[in-house]
């Protein structure tokens, strides 16, 4: 297979073997393999029901995987982060998450790119905007800088 580029979301709230959320994200991202774009480490308010802050960045990188074949490495590699399964969105040493390919939309056997919910978390835009800002969503047409756009407006301010 030819090679593909994804961008991969990066989130952790908890600590790990590594240290705190941002030393789990950086271990994270020296596993991964052909990665050539890393965003710049941010600190977020949690969505969902856990307490804690995150660290989320994005990176991008070359594979020959398939999206099927590349969310087994990315559940493997969460795995040896000392991920457990449980509550859905609840606090997680490692979360790694495909949000884009260049092959275009993937949807099956528990997989969705573009990730259904990218669209709207500034967690994920404002990194990935960043590092590939030109790069268009394939349903919908609008490049992530748009997308960014969008809901950094509608974000509430403090
Ligand atoms: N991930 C979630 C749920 N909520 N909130 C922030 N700030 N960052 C995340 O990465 C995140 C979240 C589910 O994966
Ligand atoms: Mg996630
Ligand atoms: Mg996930």
């Amino acid at each position: 297979m030819t090679s593909s580029t994804y961008a991969i979301a990066i989130g952790s709230n908890r600590r790990g073997r590594h240290g705190g959320p941002v030393a789990e994200v950086r271990a994270a991202i020296a596993t991964l393999a052909g990665v050539h774009a890393v965003a710049p480490i941010m600190a977020s308010a949690p969505l969902g029901p856990s307490l804690r802050r995150y660290a989320n960045t994005v990176v991008l990188l070359d594979s020959d995987l398939s999206p099927l074949e590349l969310l087994a490495q990315l559940k493997a590699i969460e795995r040896g982060f000392g991920r457990r399964r449980g509550r859905r969105w609840g606090s997680r040493v490692i979360d790694l998450d495909i949000v884009l390919w260049s092959g275009g939309s993937w949807y099956g056997r528990g997989l969705c790119v573009p990730h259904v919910a990218f669209r709207d978390r500034d967690f994920v835009l404002r990194p990935l905007c960043r590092i590939a800002p030109a790069w268009r969503d394939p349903v919908g047409g609008r490049t992530i800088r748009q997308l960014h756009q969008l809901v950094d407006r509608a974000r509430p301010r403090d």
